[in-house]
């Protein structure tokens, strides 16, 4: 058995005036790692006072050993903590057992609880706050179940009430979770909607995808216009140019949509939000509709930060592409960020190392906006292929709004003018050929004839 104690020096000022927290872990063998619970506490806006490890098997009751509980308590009075974050599936009734044992009031946070805290302070629309509630109930579910269950076992005589409450508690919660499901529904219709007019108007759809704090965000802003295209997207703190990114996880919640500045296709590029690892299936579930935009595009950008170990990287490789290749046909380009803060020779080396992962990753650094352009070409290359057309009109109003209709939306390589016709010849999207073939020849045609 293994395990410390820490803290932090209880009378200091709160650094971020944020609740005080310890953070605690238990692991079957090794060393028990708290910093990503660690910055997960940061982000949902904790201070963190004090920590607590501990490696052995499952305690059926406390999850941690009793012995460690007890020292949980210690610390948490020493550290005047508000709250004790434990970084574990941590049962219902574990829970309630390891609160007993706590000072009055100190709540005991498990990890898919603290995610769904940061989740909702940051839902800032419809959509997210909708997913966050349905996180919620999801996770409710089988505990009213549970309760429901244990009530009707205790049925006697004189407590039959108890257990038609529970259910109708269950009941209530199943169908608030079939009224959510519905209602994102049909935002998800909408945005398809969305999305296929702005496909439909010779938009070529990029998505980022990746783990939370890969620098997607950073990228969007390296990549992107200045003018948001969405109006009812997310108000992002965290795209405005001004605003630094921070390092710091699930800054992104929602998604943003931005018009790309590419050589020849308009695109528009998607941000949302990262991946985590060890989330429950009903937690990704929940939040599922917010990644159709990445499920979606025409391309995916796989934001990786180069700049964490070689196994790490390749872990979080191997579960993106899982994620990706699940859902969407879309070519995935593996982005290696964060390059300036790499040792000469340390990307060749992860390079090499991830070949299998990533076979033609493009290394930029979001930051210093290195490699940057040569992403935009390669995102060019990876688009699927335009088609060239020439057209010959005939000099007309109508033939010159179509002309201007090809403009917007393709590449016109030339237009000539010779007598009293017009030849542009130009590359777009299949799709987008085809409509501008059926314009044409309605322009060319003689009007249809009035039938008595
Ligand atoms: N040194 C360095 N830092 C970077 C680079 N790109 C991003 N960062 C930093 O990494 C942190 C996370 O960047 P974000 O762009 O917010 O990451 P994200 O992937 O959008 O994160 P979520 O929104 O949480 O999913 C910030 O502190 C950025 O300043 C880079 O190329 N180099
Ligand atoms: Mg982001």
């Amino acid at each position: 058995m293994s395990g410390g104690t820490g803290e932090a020096d209880a009378d200091a000022e709160s650094p971020t005036g944020g609740r005080r927290a310890v953070v605690a872990k238990r692991v079957d063998s090794g060393e028990a790692d708290l910093t990503e619970i660690g910055q997960l506490a940061a982000a949902a806006g904790y201070d963190v006072a004090g920590e607590l490890t501990q490696t052995r098997t499952e305690d059926a009751a406390f999850m941690f050993g009793e012995g460690k509980v007890a020292e949980l308590r210690d610390l948490v009075r020493r550290t005047d903590a508000e709250a004790v974050i434990i970084d574990n599936d941590v049962g219902p009734y574990q829970t309630f057992n390891i609160g007993g044992k706590l000072p009055e009031g100190v709540e005991v946070v498990d990890r898919f609880t603290l995610i769904l805290e940061i989740f909702g302070q940051r839902a800032d629309t419809r959509k997210a706050q909708l997913q966050v509630d349905l996180a919620e109930l999801r996770y409710e579910l089988p505990r009213a179940e549970a309760k429901a269950s244990l009530a009707k076992r205790d049925e006697r005589p004189g407590f039959m009430g108890l257990g038609e409450y529970d259910e109708s508690v269950e009941r209530d919660i199943k169908r608030q979770i079939s009224e959510i499901r519905d209602e994102l529904e049909s935002i998800a219709e909408k945005e398809e909607a969305r999305r296929e007019q702005r496909r439909d108007s010779g938009f070529d759809l990029v998505a980022l995808a990746g783990y939370t704090n890969a620098g997607k965000s950073t990228l969007m802003r390296q990549l992107a216009d200045e003018l948001a295209v969405d109006e009812n997207d997310e108000r992002h703190r965290d795209l405005d140019t001004t605003a630094e990114s921070q390092d710091m996880l699930f800054t992104t919640l929602g998604t943003t949509t931005r018009r790309a500045e590419m050589e020849k296709r308009d695109v528009l590029l998607t941000d949302t939000v990262g991946f985590i690892a060890d989330l429950p299936h009903w937690l990704v579930e929940s939040f599922e509709s917010t990644l159709d935009s990445v499920y979606r595009a025409d391309l995916v950008l796989l934001v990786v930060d180069a700049s964490e170990p070689v196994e790490e990287m390749r872990e979080k490789l191997v579960t993106s592409h899982d994620t990706l290749y699940e859902r969407n046909e879309a070519p995935v380009v593996t982005v290696f960020n964060k390059i300036d803060r790499l040792e000469p020779g340390e990307l060749a080396d992860k390079r090499a190392a991830l070949s299998g992962v990533a076979p033609d990753p493009i290394a930029v650094s979001a930051k210093t906006g290195a490699g940057v352009a040569e992403l935009r070409d390669r995102v060019e290359g990876e688009l699927p292929d335009w088609e060239r057309e020439r057209l010959v009109l005939p000099v007309s109003d109508d033939a010159m709004s179509l002309v201007s209709w090809v403009h917007d939306h393709g590449h016109v390589a030339e237009e000539t003018y010779a007598g009293d016709q017009v030849t542009v010849d130009f590359e777009a999207k299949p799709s987008i050929v085809s409509r501008a073939r059926a314009k044409a020849a309605e322009l060319s045609a003689p009007p249809a004839e009035e039938s008595a």
